[in-house]
């Protein structure tokens, strides 16, 4: 069977909370939509900046979003891929997340700011990519998101 599944680099950050409305900042998610026109495997993908890794088998549609959550069960209407392991979470001062394939080489990286270019927002407010077909390693390709972001939803 001929290329049935999509390229890994079909996958994107399209959405950080990272400074939720709450002091514990539990809903932090971030968000991964499929840009291409196949499936995607992400079994075995992980991140920089938080301890997860996705189960073998996991797949992401054409065109659909997931979440990766700190905390799943604040998403119980979604499919929320965590919980992040070993109290790990997105700092709200901005660091460099990076999504890494089952081989640990690098599918994506964004890294998100409060300050400078990035979008300032108010804690509750997630940033949210403009287009997929824009860098989302440039400030310039994000927006403000509403609060609570929209989680598994693309735009
Ligand atoms: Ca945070
Ligand atoms: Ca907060
Ligand atoms: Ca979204």
């Amino acid at each position: 069977m001929l290329d049935v599944w999509g390229a890994d680099t079909d996958v994107v950050v399209t959405e950080l909370l990272y400074n939720p409305a709450s002091v514990n900042d539990d809903e932090e998610f971030i968000e991964l939509y499929n840009k291409g026109t196949r499936k995607v495997r992400v079994g075995g993908w992980s991140f920089t900046a938080v301890d997860y890794v996705f189960p073998a088998g996991t797949v992401i549609d054409p065109g659909a979003a997931v979440i990766s959550a700190k905390k799943p069960s604040l998403y119980p209407t979604l499919t929320a891929y965590g919980p992040w392991n070993n109290g790990t979470g997105l700092k709200n001062d901005g660091e460099t997340v990076t999504v890494l394939n089952a081989e640990g080489a690098e599918v994506d990286s964004v890294p998100f700011d409060n300050v400078g270019s990035w979008p300032k927002l108010t804690a509750g407010e997630s940033i949210v990519l403009i287009d997929v077909a824009f860098d989302n390693a440039l400030p310039g390709s994000w927006q403000l998101g509403p609060i609570g972001g929209t989680p598994g939803v693309h735009p």
